[in-house]
């Protein structure tokens, strides 16, 4: 037997170089490695939207995030499991990462009631009735298996009082404990804890506490960039980051544009996901080395250039941005095709000059090119 085989491989983090507090390493998982700093692509029912799995694999994406949510309306976590997991059911065999939900309860489900021990909701897809509990929640990831598993939460509403947001952050650190006690542990699967507190810092801080004394294989930053402003995000993550723990990886969830991911990086953030680079792409909106263009715009009509002469994509290497202007002009199914395409590997070519940035000791100087070049950009 082979003991390096991937599924015998240990949940493991290494962290290889820092550049002030910024970090580049790898996670070790079932499914293969993880390069962080990471852009996890979403894959909300087990399909990034518009692309298929192989041409995920072209932009450098190394980990999808699936959402346990909607999968377990649609089309279900025990069809899933029986058909060889959402890895195979979605031909994707790297690393998956599912979201456990309660984010998601907040902001489709019809009718929603939270209590001590878990959530009761209608499907916005056709009323049924559902109940998430920490542990249903543990048992639906396993059955996609995921490999990286997130606990329950409450993503705390913002603006909320501080007495609300202390209340919601102590159900959210229970649920946690009770994720951790119903999650079957195996080799190369990961369980994170969610930190929450909205933007009081006595409260961030208290949930680290809470989480490390229960321990996660990765601790996330929850709660964020739900309307609270770059400021205030980057300044809790300022007080929060800090206190986790130094050998476990860091996720900041559902973010974010590419100045956030520079931003969260240099505060000690190794993990991100969030819809922009795909939603974008579907909405003609393209993210490139001089800012964002609107490929709808009259102004590319007669453009003979590529879209981003920095970019590797086919969008780029093979079409001009009046073809692409056309598609959209049009509503050809290929535009939004080639746009998400175009953008997770903008995302993805970031990460990857973040990661060798911080590598070669010079991270801040590599932020402040990018945001240089954002800014002077002709769009
Ligand atoms: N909790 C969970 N998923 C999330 C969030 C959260 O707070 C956020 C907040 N930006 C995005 N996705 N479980
Ligand atoms: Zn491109």
């Amino acid at each position: 037997m082979n003991l390096n085989c991937a599924s015998t491989e240990r949940f493991r983090f290494e962290v290889r170089a820092t550049d002030g507090l910024a970090r580049a390493g790898a996670i070790q998982t079932a499914h293969g490695p993880l390069e962080t700093p990471a852009f996890m692509v979403v894959g909300t029912v087990g399909t990034v939207k518009a692309m298929t799995a192989d041409a995920v694999r072209c932009t450098g994406t190394q980990c999808v995030l699936g959402n346990t949510y909607h999968l377990m309306l649609r089309p279900g976590a025990e069809r899933i499991a029986a058909l060889g997991g959402l890895h195979r059911f979605m031909d994707w065999p790297g690393p998956i990462l599912t979201d456990s939900g309660g984010f998601q309860i907040m902001s489709l489900a019809a009718l929603r009631k939270i209590d001590a021990d878990g959530v009761t909701f209608q499907s916005h897809i056709d009323g049924s009735r559902h109940r998430l509990t920490p542990a249903i929640c543990m048992e639906l990831q396993r059955q996609f298996d995921s490999t990286v598993t997130m606990v329950l939460d409450e993503c705390t509403a913002f603006p909320a009082t501080y007495e609300d947001a202390e209340a919601s952050m102590e159900m959210s650190m229970r649920w946690a404990l009770s994720s951790k006690e119903a999650f079957t542990r195996r080799p190369g699967y990961g369980l994170f804890g969610i930190v929450q507190g909205s933007t009081f810092p006595d409260l961030r801080l208290r949930s680290v506490k809470a989480l490390k004394d229960i321990g996660f294989d990765g601790y996330a930053v929850g709660g964020l960039a739900v309307g609270e402003g770059q400021a205030a995000m980057l300044s809790t993550l300022d007080i929060t980051v800090p206190q986790l723990p130094a050998d476990a990886p860091r996720y900041l969830m559902g973010v974010g544009t590419p100045d956030d991911i520079l931003g969260a990086v240099q505060r000690g953030i190794d993990m991100f996901d969030c819809v922009i680079p795909t939603r974008a792409g579907r909405t003609a909106r393209a993210y490139t080395s001089a800012g964002i263009r609107n490929m709808r715009n009259a102004r590319y009509a007669d453009d003979a250039g590529p879209l981003d002469p920095e970019c590797p994509c086919p969008a780029c290497t093979r079409h001009s941005r009046a073809y692409l202007h056309h598609l959209f002009r049009t509503q050809e199914m290929l535009g939004p095709m080639l746009l998400t395409w175009h953008n997770i590997t903008y995302y993805q070519s970031l990460m990857r000059g973040i990661r060798q940035a911080i590598q070669a000791g010079g991270f801040a100087a590599f932020a402040a090119g990018k945001r240089a070049a954002w800014q002077a950009g002709d769009v």
